[in-house]
């Protein structure tokens, strides 16, 4: 699962435009080169990863298209016990069957299924298909995370060889990590068919932390994690919290700062799960310079011993992370 080559750009965000470079290779770009997702997985990623990202690449398209229209609640609940909607089983059962047919997925389990569909390749692959779906009528982000494992699962996050996350928002976006640096495509219109385009390479968190959100409700987080909350407002950060963790988690890395769903009192374990949404996100965040703790620990050593099993989270820019994590360990 080595990459083939890794581009040299330095990170871009402009908007795409469709110039194409002559020496994408070397040049630092005024202007992000038009740069097509295939051609950059072709390039960029070992072919069982690439095969499978320009899968959800393209399923992601069928999925932002039929939001509005499947919002519907079904009777059933995941197997965590969250109510289900038409466009969770919708995107589920779509990405299920996209990445079984690249041949490359050894087994795609999800937060929608109670056990994971076994197929014939040799990555395993990890996903929230719709991640903030009771979000959907109040028109907030929602987005997909996947993780690439290379064992069966359950497995740590140390398993990971990738990791993705969409965002359905004002953009419809890809950003992911194959382990050099984290990149970003964008999906445009061209004619009736859709295209991903280059957006950034090699995204970093800004130095300097701006922004924080923290889910769940703050009289039952434990005391550490409130306090530690209580006191960013007053070191200039700004609160900004919009449900879907994709959209949260997608300002930090975009501004710096911490994202949090905390352990609770009467819930220690949190809400989020590790397989699906904690280790995959740290994967992508410490490729992008940050650092996520389960609060004791590195989120990547976090070793689930069920599919569904949750952990507290904090993540976004290193230094507030390593500091709620010293305050929860000395409280
Ligand atoms: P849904 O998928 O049920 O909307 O849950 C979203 C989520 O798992 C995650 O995306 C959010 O960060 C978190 O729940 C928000 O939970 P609270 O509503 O308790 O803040």
């Amino acid at each position: 699962m080595e990459a083939k080559c890794v581009l040299g750009y330095i990170t871009v965000s402009h908007p795409p435009t469709r110039r194409r470079l002559n020496t994408p290779k070397r040049a630092v770009p005024a202007e992000p080169p038009s740069l097509k997702l295939e051609e950059f997985l072709r390039l960029n990623a070992p072919d069982d990863l690439a095969a499978l990202t320009y899968a959800i690449a393209k399923s992601s398209v069928d999925v932002w298209d039929s939001i509005p229209f499947k919002t519907g609640l079904l009777t059933g609940s995941n197997p965590s016990g969250d109510a289900q909607k038409a466009i969770d089983v919708f995107s589920n059962d779509l990405f299920v069957e996209a990445l079984t047919s690249t041949g490359h997925a050894a087994e795609v389990a999800s937060e929608e299924m109670e056990e994971p569909v076994a197929s014939k390749g040799g990555v395993s692959v990890a996903m929230d298909p719709l991640d903030g779906s009771s979000n959907v009528e109040t028109n907030n982000p929602l987005g997909s995370i996947f993780g690439f494992y290379s064992r069966r699962l359950p497995a740590s996050g140390r398993s990971l060889v990738g990791a993705l996350y969409v965002t359905y928002g004002t953009m419809l976006t890809l950003t992911f990590s194959f382990g050099k640096g984290v990149h970003r495509f964008v999906a445009l219109r061209e004619g009736a068919a859709m295209s991903f385009q280059l957006l950034g390479v090699n995204l970093k968190l800004p130095d300097r932390p701006e922004v924080y959100g923290f889910g769940g409700s703050r009289k039952e987080w434990v005391d550490a994690a409130a306090r530690f909350w209580a006191s960013l407002d007053g070191r200039g950060l700004r609160n900004r919290y919009c449900g879907t963790f994709v959209g949260d988690y997608n300002q930090v890395l975009a501004r710096g700062g911490i994202f949090s769903y905390p352990a609770l009192v009467n819930k220690p374990r949190g809400k989020l799960r590790v397989l699906f949404e904690c280790a995959p996100m740290a994967y992508i965040n410490e490729q992008a310079g940050g650092y996520a703790s389960d609060g004791t620990k590195n989120m990547l050593d976090v070793a689930p011993s069920g599919l569904a099993e949750t952990s507290p989270l904090y993540i976004g820019s290193a230094g507030l992370v390593r500091e709620v994590e010293q305050s929860l360990s000395s409280a």
